[in-house]
């Protein structure tokens, strides 16, 4: 490996092979197409996945860049029935609280058409649920390590997860129940860790349907300077 130091601190050599312009536009292209396959699907098949395939899917994740890579997140994996119960349990209170009064009438309208209610099956069904923790600091050997950009550097690093998840053939929902500070205690994590994103995976249930929306064209999005 070619090393060297700059200001004093090791660094590698780093290449990444070329392709053309031309495999370019057509790579590019076919991971849009996979990328837009993808759906928020909240009906699983229990059938189980390998556990190897949610630890790859993990490492995936973590190759996110973070504020001064300092890798804020932890990842809690779930497979155990009673534990799945228990989060489903205070799941379902706080979200029949929300939809019954804590959300605005306009944010219950505009979930309508995506037909969400209190209801939580997928936290029992899906053979893994993932919940992301945000570190406001880290602890090393009984010191806190400051941490920048937490939230944008675990929202980056939650979208590769998902994008992962989908790679992989998999399917998932990302859920957000408010409050979720039921996680930390069910999950035992320690004060300076914030739950941040629940995510069941699995198989999609055989006869799935998805709500019939659509993406923003590219010039809803992008604008040109
Ligand atoms: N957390 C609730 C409500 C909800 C809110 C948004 I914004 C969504 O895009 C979907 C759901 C729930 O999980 O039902």
């Amino acid at each position: 490996m070619e090393k060297k130091k700059i200001d004093g601190y090791d660094h590698i050599r780093y290449k990444r092979a070329q392709i053309s312009p031309e495999e370019m536009i057509s790579k590019s292209k076919e991971f849009f197409f996979e990328m837009d396959q993808r759906r928020t699907v909240r009906e699983f098949d229990p059938r189980p996945i390998p556990m190897e395939v949610i630890e790859n899917i993990i490492k995936t994740a973590s190759t996110a860049p973070s504020g001064a890579h300092k890798q804020p997140w932890t990842f809690c994996v779930i497979s155990d029935p009673e534990v799945k119960k228990k989060i489903r349990l205070a799941a379902e209170e706080e979200e029949r609280i929300s939809y019954d009064g804590r959300m605005s009438e306009t944010w219950k309208s505009d979930l309508k058409p995506l037909g969400t209610n209190w209801e939580k099956p997928f936290l029992e069904d899906a053979p893994y649920l993932i919940v992301v923790f945000k570190q406001s600091y880290g602890m090393e050997n009984g010191a806190k390590v400051q941490h920048y950009y937490v939230s944008e550097s675990v929202g980056i690093a939650c979208g590769f997860l998902i994008a992962a998840i989908h790679q992989a053939g998999l399917v998932a929902v990302t859920h957000t129940p408010s409050p979720m500070n039921f996680l930390s205690q069910i999950l035992h994590r320690p004060s300076h860790e914030k739950p941040f994103l629940l995510v069941p995976v699995g198989y999609p249930k055989e006869e799935t349907y998805v709500p019939d929306i659509h993406r923003k064209s590219l010039e809803e999005i992008m604008i040109r300077f």
